[in-house]
């Protein structure tokens, strides 16, 4: 059903590298959209052979693959372990646990692909609360355990795309997002679904910043017809295991046809709009980062091209880049929520 090419694409010589383009990205935030070109970093350096997909699990499960079992309660953590395989998965090679967990995006402790690993080691995620509120029958605030006690917990193998043109595919355990906000019976006037991320300064260096490129609490979104489609993800766990804190413990959004930066980590408010809610990245470079955010390679970021991305793990000797598929290969389950709209207009 998912669309599974693996193909190696070719790479051109004046191709920067994706690293060189979020330095470029930070680079342009924090100066208020002037251009500035400095030195580049090397891409990651190559790892290990990625695993076999469908062995992820036995994987994180025998403690062969370096799956640890990091503090999470005793109730999460046999959530998590209870996740039944579904029919969500790809045949492509797993980014491995490594690079998962040590090359992220977490602007809240830090910029660079390293910072969240070594970061936010201590960061609290126990206990842990979501607010809910806005246009829902059942607003409330729910602790953690309410929001996933009544769901079963499933596998999914999703491609995870950035706009910075490298991509992972990634084996999360979490619940559909239309099965877990249905209970909170939202209300006619329930157009768009907002996504917060927590506020906690003392806890997060980012945020502490004051040349920060983006305004905090971290703010995301989607149409309430994206939010329920059954491709949208709450993932509770990665390779087996509850989240590190770096991948957004204890609760985050994945939208595996959008752009990175829409799946959101580290939830603490959900709230439910008439109006587009204002989102993180759209606030910081309207011209540069959409609300839809879809993945598209005929439409390409105005600073870079969107038509190939660097598939973790990478070397420089081996580049490993892929063509980009449009809706990150997704189109099937989600083409059609977008019919009639100028895909260029609405990025
Ligand atoms: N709160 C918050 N959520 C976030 C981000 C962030 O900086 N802060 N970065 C986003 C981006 S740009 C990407 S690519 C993904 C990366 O998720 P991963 O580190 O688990 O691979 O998280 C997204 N969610
Ligand atoms: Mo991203």
């Amino acid at each position: 059903m998912l669309i599974k090419t693996r193909k190696s694409g070719d790479v051109r010589s004046s191709e920067i590298t994706s690293e060189s383009v979020y330095q470029d990205r930070r680079r342009f935030l924090r100066m208020g959209g002037q251009f500035a070109f400095a030195g580049m970093g090397l891409a990651l350096a190559g790892c290990s052979d990625a695993a076999d997909p469908q062995s992820a699990k036995k994987m994180a499960s025998s403690g062969s693959g370096d799956v640890p079992q990091l503090s999470a309660p005793d109730w999460l953590q046999q959530k998590v372990a209870s996740s039944k395989p579904s029919r969500f998965t790809t045949d492509e090679a797993l980014t491995p646990y490594a690079n998962v967990t040590g090359y992220n995006n977490f602007y809240e402790f830090g910029y660079s692909k390293d910072d969240p690993a070594k970061n936010a080691k201590n960061m609290k995620t126990d206990p842990w609360s979501v607010v809910v509120e806005g246009e829902v029958e059942k607003p409330g605030k729910y602790t953690l355990e309410d929001m996933l006690k009544p769901h079963d917990v499933e596998d999914r193998i999703y491609r995870l795309r950035c706009v910075e043109a490298w991509s992972m595919v990634i084996p999360w355990v979490g619940i559909s997002l239309a099965d877990m906000l249905k209970r909170f019976q939202p209300t006619s006037k329930a157009k768009y679904v907002q996504f917060e991320t927590l506020y906690a300064p003392e806890q997060m260096p980012g945020q502490r910043s004051s040349f920060s490129a983006i305004e905090y609490p971290y703010v995301e979104g989607l149409r309430i017809d994206e939010a329920m489609n059954p491709l949208t993800f709450m993932a509770i766990g990665v390779y087996g295991k509850t989240l590190p804190p770096q991948n957004g413990a204890p609760l985050r959004l994945i939208v595996p046809w959008k752009y990175g930066f829409k799946s959101i980590k580290s939830i603490v408010k959900i709230r439910f709009t008439e109006t587009m809610p204002r989102t993180t990245w759209v606030k910081s470079g309207p011209s540069e980062y959409g609300f839809y955010a879809n993945v598209n390679p005929e439409v390409d970021h105005p600073r870079w091209s969107q038509k190939k991305e660097r598939r973790l793990p990478n070397s420089i000797w081996e580049p490993n880049q892929i063509e980009t598929q449009k809706f990150n290969g997704y189109g099937e389950e989600v083409a059609h929520l977008y019919k009639g709209m100028d895909l260029r207009k609405f990025y």
